[in-house]
């Protein structure tokens, strides 16, 4: 009987040591601000994630909700409460599990943050609870990093909306298979133009989200920074500049996929 005991006690130990490892060795990173659906920080989540949070989409992550596309498959907000005008610049941040909490480790320049050595962050807003999404602002290689503030200006003739999304995706360079990720924070967008249940733009519907590593999609890395998963540079300043005139700069012809697409990963729902 104290053998049975003991048995079930190193299985729950193993079990506590296996679930630590697996959340300190496929560490990610997520958007944090504007609060995303899904983040345990977000009071008006409808669905709290404290397992896959920081998951790519559609990578098997267990215990969470199955990260699906778009927004990972989480229910929108209870209510939006997130509001800015147009025009209004939001500096993006980012965190994970890991680090930028109370009680956590201070991140470090040295500091594993799982950013992969950054890719192509696009960021991107749907007026029809995430049927469509229209890209307004890129930044290319050094993103995402906990590190820095990553600026986006919303633009100056966006209409008003109760309930819009703020798109954060990511296409990570390197340290792990080629992923997709994407955060959605629930907004309301005070336009100029004032009067809600206004449409995107067409130079910004027209400008589709860079979809890749996920099922029906091409699998590649995008071209990322020489930081791995470390501090890096920060925004290109081009970059901060382009987004400050609300210029995503058309089709994304800076963008290269790199190396041959990839085998999809086995593990979908
Ligand atoms: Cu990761």
């Amino acid at each position: 009987m104290d053998h049975s005991l003991s048995t079930k006690c190193r299985l729950f130990l193993g079990t506590l040591l296996a679930l630590t490892s697996v959340a300190f060795t496929d560490a990610h990173i997520s958007m944090i601000y504007p609060l995303p659906r899904g983040h345990p920080f977000n009071p008006n989540t409808g669905f709290v994630d404290y397992n896959c949070r920081d998951a790519p989409l559609y990578d098997g992550c267990g215990g969470g909700i199955g990260k699906t596309f778009p927004c990972g498959g989480y229910p929108p907000d209870k209510q939006v409460v997130q509001s800015f005008n147009a025009g209004q610049v939001i500096d993006v941040r980012f965190g994970n599990a890991q680090f930028g909490s109370p009680g956590q480790p201070q991140l470090t320049p040295s500091s594993n943050q799982a950013r992969h050595a950054g890719g192509l962050c696009e960021f991107s807003l749907s007026y029809d609870q995430g049927k469509t999404f229209g890209v307004f602002a890129r930044y290319h290689g050094s993103c995402p990093d906990m590190y820095y503030d990553w600026p986006v200006k919303l633009p100056e003739n966006l209409p008003s909306c109760d309930s819009c999304i703020f798109g954060w995706s990511w296409i990570n360079a390197a340290a792990t298979q080629a992923e997709f990720y994407m955060g959605c924070a629930d907004i309301k967008i005070v336009g100029k133009s004032g009067g809600a249940g206004g449409m995107l733009p067409p130079e910004i519907a027209n400008m589709p989200l860079r979809l890749a590593n996920m099922p029906g999609q091409s699998y590649y890395h995008a071209p990322g920074d020489q930081y791995g998963n470390t501090k890096s540079n920060g925004p290109n300043p081009a970059e901060v500049d382009a987004s400050m005139q609300s210029a995503a700069g058309g089709p994304d012809s800076s963008f290269q996929a790199m190396g041959t697409p990839r085998r999809p990963r086995p593990k979908y729902n």
